[in-house]
């Protein structure tokens, strides 16, 4: 009789205090690497009762959050590590009962990156800093902006006002739209915003092509309709000028250089491409193309900064130092490995599933490549199998805007995929439950819903249909 009240009385002293009980999941996106809850409640009462503890000895974006019955510890080596904390705990705390409990937790890649295309239609900041805002919530790091493409050129380069004043005019479905840009102050406001929630801004000029805005500026310096003309000197010198004044513009260590999608349509009738390839001793114009890249790569370097490029650049010879390569060619599974054996740090973001200007119900009517029927399901992208390779470092989603114009569409195509890609991009692959993900995503719903969130709602696409461009 004695003994078993004493055995009774040790259970209920491990519960109450120690809290050894079956584990709880947690409702937290990206999910940790590991969580340890108890039934013990916390009261909510102490969640600003927060201790930091400064671990050395942890990996920069790693923490670990301690929530006791006495208040809350956070232990990590760096802001980022602690901001993360935060992350979580803010998630935790949404919940009706909070529970006690460790979570040990540090991210899969280190690249968790979002590209937004504001070239094809501009969006202005405070969009942008609802887009970061986002990220943070669900730990991403790296946000890539492609600020200029046929449609428009979107950053102020001092050196040549006329890039906006007359390239900034016009977007994807108005060619006469007023110019729409960011000034130099705002782009500055922007990267500051980041980086209170430890996210570096990448600015992507796309070039040698996606080039007619630089074009209608700078005519004499056109290789044909979409790209610049890589035959003349001038063209080196205009593009020095430009990518010095970003790198100056972005404290962040990389510019992206853009190209992709080189149409090089007439070049071999340019007096100037025809020298080049005589004193180059260039045999193709593929060749003239990789020289151009060269170039540009060795301009990015000498500013100090990182180049990242599209996959195109993974054969052109420029060499991988501190290169990074975003693998985008679906149709290209090889490049993803071919470009980690040249010695780039690769990003997975193949378009398909990764890419967010693809519809995600079969129903919806407005998508890129929308008349085959192709679709990016969430559950593509949370299943997605990257192996593990020192040179991958990361995944990313990108969000093309040609059929991008107002917030709900933003909305509806960002949510709920980016949520499947932040778990991609930050959980170990034997955290990834496809089921117990959806459960999650609901939890996430209710969030959404407080901000007025215009999303994808798998479980009733009619609540939030398909809004038009
Ligand atoms: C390809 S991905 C592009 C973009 C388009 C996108 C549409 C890449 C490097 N280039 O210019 O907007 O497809 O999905």
């Amino acid at each position: 009789m004695q003994l078993k009240f004493i055995s009774l009385l040790t259970a209920w002293l491990l519960l109450t205090f120690v809290g050894i009980t079956p584990c709880k999941a947690v409702n937290i996106i990206p999910y940790p690497q590991s969580a340890e809850m108890t039934d013990v409640v916390f009261n909510k009462a102490k969640i600003n009762m927060i201790k930091y503890v400064k671990a050395k000895d942890m990996p920069a974006e790693a923490y670990e959050l301690h929530i006791k019955k006495s208040g809350i510890v956070i232990k990590a080596s760096s802001d980022a590590g602690r901001f993360y904390a935060l992350q979580s705990l803010n998630q935790l705390a949404e919940e009706e009962t909070m529970y006690c409990g460790v979570i040990k937790d540090a991210p899969r890649f280190s690249w968790r990156g979002f590209m937004l295309d504001e070239a094809r239609h501009f969006f202005g900041k405070d969009e942008v800093k609802q887009v970061l805002d986002m990220m943070a919530r669900y730990k991403l790091n790296r946000f890539h902006w492609h600020l200029s493409d046929d449609q428009g050129w979107r950053v102020e380069i001092k050196a040549f006002p006329e890039l906006t004043k007359v390239g900034g005019i016009g977007c994807y479905s108005d060619s006469k739209a007023p110019a729409k840009f960011y000034t130099q102050d705002e782009i500055r406001e922007i990267v500051a915003y980041a980086a209170e929630r430890h996210i570096e801004v990448i600015p992507e000029i796309d070039m040698p092509g996606h080039a007619s805005a630089f074009n209608r500026v700078m005519p004499s310096l056109k290789g044909n309709d979409r790209t610049v003309n890589p035959g003349k000197e001038e063209t080196y010198a205009t593009l020095k000028t430009i990518y010095s004044e970003l790198a100056e513009l972005f404290p962040g260590r990389y510019i992206h250089i853009g190209g992709d999608e080189v149409n090089k349509n007439g070049w071999d009738n340019l007096p100037e491409v025809k020298a080049l390839m005589e004193k180059e001793g260039l045999k193709s114009l593929n060749e003239v193309e990789e020289y151009f890249c060269r170039r540009l790569a060795d301009i990015i370097t000498s500013t100090g900064k990182n180049v990242v490029a599209w996959d195109d650049l993974i054969d052109s010879g420029t060499s991988p130092e501190g290169k990074v390569m975003l693998w985008w060619h679906t149709e290209h599974p090889e490049f993803l490995g071919q470009g980690a054996d040249k010695g780039f740090d690769m990003v997975v973001c193949p378009d398909r599933p990764f890419y967010l200007d693809f519809v995600q119900d079969p129903d919806d009517k407005e998508g890129h490549l929308v008349w085959i029927k192709a679709v990016n399901y969430m559950k593509e992208i949370y299943e997605y199998k990257i192996e593990d390779n020192p040179k991958v470092i990361g995944v990313q989603s990108n969000l093309w805007s040609e059929r991008v114009i107002t917030h709900p569409r933003r909305e509806y195509m960002i949510y709920p995929r980016i949520l499947a890609l932040a778990e991609k991009a930050w959980s170990l692959d034997s955290n990834i439950d496809y089921s117990a993900f959806l459960k999650r995503v609901e939890k996430e719903y209710k969030y959404l819903d407080t901000m007025d969130v215009h999303y994808y709602d798998f479980r009733n696409p009619e609540r939030h249909p398909e809004p038009k461009r």
